[in-house]
């Protein structure tokens, strides 16, 4: 399902195909985030003319509302919402754990309370699946265990044990999958910031075989340092042959060291969730909107953005659409943030291509931290 093309000579960077059955997927690429099977404040069209040909929603979210009898009713995830392109769905573990005021884990699965209405559920390896088919997901995922930094290692081995056995259960739902329905699984490998867990997590998790392979439990609290330490170090036990995604990361600093090493995709709210609060990326790093400098402010959001919000709105008018509190505000914001990053993935791919990545990232970064 996935076709390496070029690779480069300095880092571990490389571009590729993703073939899913909604579509190829070029990579390396970013996954804008629509929870509920809608990005915030965004027109699935908007989406489509930036070239987003993947996107990422959570089995939590959709199997508490609108349920699942209401996405099979429509078909799929993909003709409920209209989204005709890919999407990958995660498996509401890690969900769970940031959302639910209660949760227990045991061995059959983790019970948890909606933060909706305080029902009791139960998430098992085997019924995430069985969600995810029901979306009919592209990509879909494993149910695991995330853990916070800080926790001890024996408790970071009990919850990388569970993972793992969890994840055999899970590929082995997968297989006896039906009707035709082709959603690629990906294991998802954890043991919190211990090297030793983290390299038996995803050798034992090779041994599944499953389509792609990801990285969770990273980008949870830790420093900007044990990220990239941890990070660097788990993926070099992952093969060539498969996708390799980091769940969750979002910055352009954190997306330019996941291509580094060798990360063919990645998702997070960052983007979509700095924008309704009047948060643009630039070139030159973040504007705050609501600060009293652009209030007379002409420029564009990003005056070498080609997005159709840059081509026509002042920041000066945008911050007064944030702060009159508007709904255009956070729908224009999302908009070109989103762009930005396509624009800056489509940069990132076009470098690998002709073999200058390292000196692409260290520019780009150069001039976004204003060194
Ligand atoms: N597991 C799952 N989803 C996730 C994560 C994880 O570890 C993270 C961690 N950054 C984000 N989303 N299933
Ligand atoms: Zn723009």
């Amino acid at each position: 399902m996935f076709t390496q093309l070029e690779r480069d000579k300095n880092t571990n960077a490389r571009n590729g195909i993703m073939h899913l059955p909604h579509g190829d997927v070029l990579t390396p690429a970013f996954m804008p985030v629509g929870t509920n099977g809608a990005v915030k404040a965004l027109h699935h069209k908007s989406l489509k003319e930036m070239g987003y040909d993947l996107i990422l929603g959570n089995t939590y979210h959709l199997y508490l509302r609108p349920g699942l009898d209401v996405i099979r009713n429509a078909g799929s995830l993909h003709d409920f919402t209209t989204w005709d392109k890919n999407i990958l769905t995660d498996s509401g573990g890690f969900q769970v754990f940031s959302l639910s005021e209660f949760r227990k884990i045991s061995e059959e699965g983790v019970k948890f309370r909606s933060h909706i209405d305080g029902s009791y559920h139960m998430f098992t390896p085997e019924n995430v699946i069985e969600k995810q088919e029901v979306f009919r997901s592209d990509i879909l995922m494993m149910l695991d265990v995330c853990t916070p930094p800080g926790i001890g290692e024996r408790e970071a081995r009990e919850a990388l044990d569970i993972t793992t056995r969890w994840a055999k259960r899970g590929t082995k739902r997968w297989h006896e999958r039906i009707d035709g329905y082709d959603g690629k699984l990906f294991a998802i490998v954890q043991g919190n910031f211990y090297k030793e867990l983290r390299k038996r997590s995803a050798l034992e998790l090779l041994e599944l075989d499953t389509p792609g392979i990801a990285i969770g439990g990273l980008s949870v609290g830790e420093t900007p340092a044990e990220f990239h330490e941890y990070l660097s170090y788990t993926a070099e036990f992952l093969p060539l042959e498969k996708p390799k995604y980091v769940m969750g990361i979002g910055t352009p600093d954190y997306i330019l060291s996941a291509v580094e090493n060798g990360i063919d995709i990645f998702d997070c709210v960052y983007p979509t969730r700095i924008a309704r609060n009047g948060t643009a990326f630039t070139r030159d790093g973040l504007i705050m909107l609501k600060n009293a400098k652009h209030e007379l402010s002409l420029l564009p959001l990003d005056p070498e953005c080609n997005c159709p919000v840059c081509k026509k709105y002042t920041r000066s008018y945008i911050r007064h659409l944030v702060k009159a509190k508007e709904i255009l505000a956070p729908m224009l914001v999302t908009e070109h943030n989103l762009y930005f990053l396509a624009n800056m993935m489509e940069e990132i791919r076009e470098s690998i291509k002709v073999g200058n990545f390292y000196l692409y990232k260290q520019n780009f970064l150069k001039r976004y931290k204003g060194l």
